[in-house]
């Protein structure tokens, strides 16, 4: 089943692009670029994208741009970068999907009474508060994102590869595309999960957070970002039977030592999600990584690459037709440090 918004609520996006699939020759994949739009800006001339009257690109509409989510908070170019990727949207058929970040922002925005956790932690109250600081100059502006976000697919499996800011989960997924018929954020299920509906819960925090244990009682990490957790991110594929939580973790702070030797008990064993290597190639954001370019798995590529805290914004230059993933495709703007 493919899930590239063949029920569109009537936003031109992929439904619009695959019409003239055959002259695309491929896609460029962007990571979490959190308000760092100069970074964007040179990361797009890299590609060989050029400015025009409303939005970048590429000669001959050849490439399109994807952006896996995550555009906001933090960065010093918030306002900007919205405006890049809106219109590369708008105007370039380019496909942006939502990331913990653009959920945290709608909630601050459609201020529900009680907000969902873990969206609303204190650290990301902050982190959102400057984004409604770079809307706050125009209402009718700020109303245009809040309508563009509400509409944001979640996922997407374009045939030959597949996108979604933190975890790809097939059953969440085929729950959603089943009852929503469509890829895509909508009024039903923002409504079911602004209620608190358990199932629609769990595919924001799974889809766009990714799979986090609880630490063990009495212990708890204190983040490189100075905040204190008392759960840790994990993979979510392994190319062997992983034994204990150091086999698993998958985040920028390492697990104390007393966890990361505990053998994996048997409950947590079985939330583990593996996302196989004969599945097709997926890209996702969110995890912060850092140091040289690698895919994360044979057919998994993480994008994101700490943009926005001295690291570099990476694209993933995708050709139509390519057999698998390459490292070699791969290509970053560094970021200077702070
Ligand atoms: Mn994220």
């Amino acid at each position: 089943m493919v899930y590239a918004a063949q029920n569109s609520t009537g936003v031109k996006n992929l439904s619009d692009s695959q019409a003239s699939a055959q002259a695309i020759e491929g896609y460029d994949i962007i990571g979490d670029i959190h308000g760092c739009a100069s970074a964007l800006k040179t990361l797009l001339a890299t590609l060989g994208y050029k400015a025009s009257s409303h939005t970048y690109l590429y000669p001959g509409h050849r490439r399109r741009l994807i952006f896996l989510g995550d555009f906001i908070d933090r960065g010093a170019e918030i306002s900007e970068t919205l405006d890049i990727v809106h219109n590369a949207v708008k105007y370039a058929d380019a496909i942006a999907i939502a990331g913990n970040h653009e959920l945290s922002a709608l909630l601050y925005f459609l201020n529900p009474k009680t907000l969902p956790k873990p969206f609303m932690h204190k650290s990301i109250q902050k982190q959102v508060k400057l984004t409604a600081e770079a809307l706050a100059h125009s209402t009718k502006r700020q109303q245009a994102i809040i309508d563009w976000f509400q509409q944001l697919p979640l996922f997407v499996d374009l045939g030959e590869f597949r996108i979604v800011h933190a975890l790809w989960d097939p059953q969440l997924i085929d729950w959603f595309a089943t009852k929503y018929q469509t890829n895509k954020l909508n009024p039903a299920f923002i409504r079911d999960w602004l209620s608190g509906d358990t199932t629609a819960s769990t595919v924001i925090n799974r889809l766009t957070r990714g799979l986090n244990l609880p630490c063990p009682e009495g212990i708890s990490i204190q983040g490189v970002d100075g905040v204190i957790r008392n759960s840790f991110r994990v993979k979510f594929w392994s190319e062997t039977q992983p034994k204990t939580y150091q086999d698993i973790a998958f985040q920028p702070t390492p697990l104390p030592a007393e966890l990361a030797k505990m053998p994996i008990s048997a409950s947590d064993s079985t939330k583990l999600i593996y996302y196989s290597s004969k599945e097709k190639p997926l890209f996702v954001g969110h995890y912060w990584l850092q140091g040289d370019l690698a895919l994360v798995s044979k057919n998994i590529a993480c994008l994101d690459y700490s943009a926005v805290t001295g690291g570099k914004l990476v694209a993933y230059r995708y050709h139509l037709g390519d057999q698998g993933l390459d490292a070699n495709r791969l290509v970053a703007t560094e970021l200077p440090s702070l």
